[in-house]
């Protein structure tokens, strides 16, 4: 029985035949034009319960001449003002603890999770139980999309503690029927004991980040197994770009010989999986009819044409106790146009989310995204497991450098390997930067989310003197 209405309301006992290829096959293959209308009178209902019940929604669309009724068109929606982090962190702080953007009465809330950023005061997410079945049933049906099943037992591998996208990869696959095994990760010398337990549990599905996947793969080897052994079949990630970035794709398939699945969008609007793709290949899908997504231009937050680079702003349409009423991403990706080659008529992001808009630096002219510099790094053969990408935006023109650790790498061939690297920048990205060879195992491997950016003038001195 397939189920579409507000308040979300989800018959808990629903699954869908084994073979069966749509968990809900009318709201994921539609006709998106349809689907848009119906969008839009969620949008409205949505807004109207967030007006009722939420005063932070009634001030702001107070202030900007907007009442829910206006909304008559999607093109009226893109009126509405967007909702920075800082906003939200901002009046949390004065409305504790869940802010006044809270649309349930707080005795409501049954769970607590929050901002996994060590900066900055860290925002807590209040999730009504039904929020939480609703985000249980959401992501069963897009990890059934990945074609999870019941008969798979789903290592989730990112920390389980305020991090939403675990906790979401769990229910997720609970609600399918499959075996989880909430493994975790961040705890010191845990990534052996993985290995180990991946095997003797029979894991066949991963979750994390795309980093941690490739440093559990040099752990594995290291242990002496090798981890396309281990029994995977699929592996699907969130948290950080990588999954649709190609040459770390390709390292993730090689070292596994499974199937690769990027999704994700931001805590705030979770089911955050509403991204995954169906088929294995990159890129990611946008499930609208779970959280509306608009990819905008970072100037005026409208729309851009399918075929454009813009910010994704999303739309929470199930989540009744923080209504998420677009919320500024800040990322960075380009979309296209739903096709119903693509099996769910869903608009497509092609290469995922490739970065954040306050990451780019500018190089000689040449506007660069980390993960493409990422890319170009990762493809090379010799590449020894991480990098640094160290900048300095000293002058209008950024400078760079990157340390690219080797391995196997003959020491008297060590140079022109980094010259054939920095020629590689050049000719894919435009950008002369300095490649420093490092020893295998120079820099500290991350289990969660990677931090390669290095913003250090003095760093970047040192590394333009070596000889
Ligand atoms: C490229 C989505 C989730 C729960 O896994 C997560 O990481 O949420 P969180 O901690 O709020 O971080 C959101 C940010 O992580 C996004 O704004 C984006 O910069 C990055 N991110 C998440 N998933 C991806 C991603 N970047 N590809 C992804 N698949």
């Amino acid at each position: 029985m397939e189920q579409w209405s507000w308040p979300p309301s989800y018959d808990e006992s629903y699954r869908p035949e084994i073979a069966q290829r749509f968990w809900f096959p009318r709201r994921e293959t539609m006709p998106a034009e349809q689907r848009d209308e119906a969008i839009l009178e969620r949008i409205r209902q949505v807004m109207e319960y967030a007006w009722n019940n939420a005063p932070f929604y009634r001030r702001k669309w107070d202030e900007a001449g907007i009442h829910p009724s206006s909304i008559r068109s999607l093109e009226d929606f893109e009126k509405v003002p967007v909702v920075r982090k800082e906003e939200l962190r901002a009046d949390q702080a004065e409305h504790e603890p869940f802010g006044s953007y809270l649309a349930a009465p707080p005795s409501e809330v049954k769970h607590i999770n929050g901002t996994s950023g060590t900066t900055g005061r860290p925002t807590a997410f209040g999730i009504n139980e039904r929020d939480w079945r609703s985000v249980a049933n959401a992501h069963a049906r897009v990890m059934w999309a990945m074609g999870i099943r019941p008969d798979d037992t789903v290592l989730v591998a990112s920390p389980l503690s305020l991090y939403w996208g675990s906790w979401g990869a769990y229910i997720g696959a609970e609600r399918l029927g499959a075996r989880v095994f909430p493994f975790g990760a961040g705890t010191p010398g845990q990534t052996a004991r993985t290995v180990r337990w991946m095997k003797q549990m029979g894991v066949t599905v991963f979750y994390g980040t795309p980093s941690y996947a490739l440093h559990l793969a040099e752990v594995a080897r290291d242990e002496g197994f090798d981890p396309a052994g281990l029994g995977l079949r699929a592996l699907f990630f969130s948290g950080e770009p990588g999954a649709s970035v190609p040459a770390i794709r390709s390292r993730i398939v090689d070292a596994f010989d499974a199937q690769v699945y990027d999704s994700g969008s931001m805590a705030e609007v979770s089911p955050w999986m509403h991204l995954g793709a169906g088929a294995n290949e990159p890129g990611v899908l946008c499930w609208q009819d779970l959280v509306y997504t608009e990819v905008c231009d970072p100037g005026t937050y409208q729309r851009v044409d399918y075929g454009c680079e813009g910010t994704p702003v999303y739309t929470t349409l199930e989540r009744t106790s923080q209504p998420m009423i677009r919320l500024l991403s800040g990322d960075l990706t380009r979309w296209e146009a739903p096709s119903a080659d693509r099996g769910r008529t869903y608009p497509f992001l092609p290469r995922g989310i490739y970065g954040r808009i306050d990451d780019m630096f500018t190089v000689r002219g040449e506007n660069v995204y980390p993960s493409a510099i990422d890319d170009v790094v990762m493809a090379a053969d010799g590449y020894g497991g991480e990098h640094r990408i160290v900048i300095s935006r000293e002058s209008a023109m950024d400078t760079l450098a990157v340390q690219v650790e080797y391995k196997d790498v003959p020491e008297s061939s060590v140079d022109s390997w980094a010259g054939g690297i920095a020629d590689r920048l050049r000719s894919v990205l435009g950008i002369g930067a300095r490649v420093v060879p490092v020893e295998h195992q120079t820099f500290d491997r991350t289990e969660f989310k990677a931090r390669r950016v290095v913003d250090d003038r003095d760093l970047l001195r040192r590394l333009e003197n070596t000889p």
